[in-house]
């Protein structure tokens, strides 16, 4: 069943409900900010004092970073981009099987976006939500030149406490550690006791989050590029809408297309950075 619905602000989102799961997406973004299987704790973190208002990011679920992914060299310009803050259209919904429902958003360029991003465009996010939340990001080119695009869909997981996470696949692999601006190389599995903010590159196997009673599986399609972020407790406290000790409730594990991940797109051409978990 998907019932419209808003925040007594007039903030719109919809409610999707079906055999399997629960999932709530605000218009706003195409923002994902719920997504719980019968039965389980909620897979997706949000912060208790998130805003859900016009032109601010919520603060957990799965941002859109697009079309660039972190700071832009013009400090003036988002961080992330503009789509999770711009306007999506709610195009359609299918009940694929029992327990299993696609939705499909749309943004495209108009007079707003081509200030900020001088090329003609259409993102598509199609979600589906079944035991296992799909979400596809197809970026098209519609404009007469290529354009970059650097992208995260930047999931926050809810964690028992962050203390109890190990974050397994990204063994080998060398990464951009954003603290530093230093290309290092990871040494086993993930775990941790301080701030981590690491763009990991060659990614090319599942992504396992082991927390202390379940495990999550991350599968990225397109993409060889990950995020591994935790604010720990110093940033927290300097992150808007989040309350102090947020940072023990959430890992974020982003599948992304970053740093020399980034794809060129030509003209009437796409891609399709998609992410499974489950
Ligand atoms: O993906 C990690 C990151 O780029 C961090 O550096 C941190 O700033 C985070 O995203 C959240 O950014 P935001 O703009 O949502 O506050």
């Amino acid at each position: 069943m998907i019932t419209h619905k808003k925040f007594p602000n007039d903030f719109v989102y919809i409610e999707i409900e079906n055999s399997s799961a629960k999932a709530k997406i605000a218009l706003q973004g195409a923002h994902l900010f719920e997504y719980k299987r019968v039965g389980e704790e909620d897979i997706l973190w949000l912060s208790e004092i998130s805003d859900f208002e016009k032109d601010k990011a919520i603060r957990g679920g799965v941002p859109i970073c697009w079309p660039w992914f972190g700071f832009n060299e013009d400090k003036n310009l988002p961080q992330h981009g503009f789509a999770r803050t711009s306007m999506w259209e709610f195009v359609s919904s299918d009940e694929v099987s029992k327990g299993e429902t696609t939705l499909l958003f749309r943004l495209v360029h108009n007079e707003q976006t081509l200030k900020i991003w001088a090329y003609k465009f259409e993102l598509e996010l199609k979600i589906t939500i079944s035991k296992e939340l799909k979400m596809e990001l197809k970026s098209t080119n519609l404009d007469k030149k290529a354009f970059k695009i650097s992208q995260a869909l930047h999931t926050y997981f809810n964690v028992s406490h962050i203390s109890e996470v190990v974050i397994k696949g990204l063994g080998k692999k060398p990464y951009l550690d954003a603290l530093t601006w230093q290309k290092e190389m990871q040494d086993g599995d993930i775990s941790f006791d301080s701030e981590v903010d690491r763009v990991y590159q060659e990614v090319d196997t599942n992504i396992v989050l082991v927390d202390k009673n379940r495990e999550i599986k991350i599968k990225n399609t397109n993409s060889s590029s990950a995020v591994i972020w935790n604010p720990w407790i110093e940033k927290t406290s300097r992150m808007s809408a989040m309350k102090e000790g947020a940072y023990e409730h959430f890992v974020c594990i982003e599948s992304a297309n970053a740093f020399d991940d980034s794809r060129v797109i030509e003209p009437k051409k796409s891609h399709t950075l998609i992410a499974q978990i489950f």
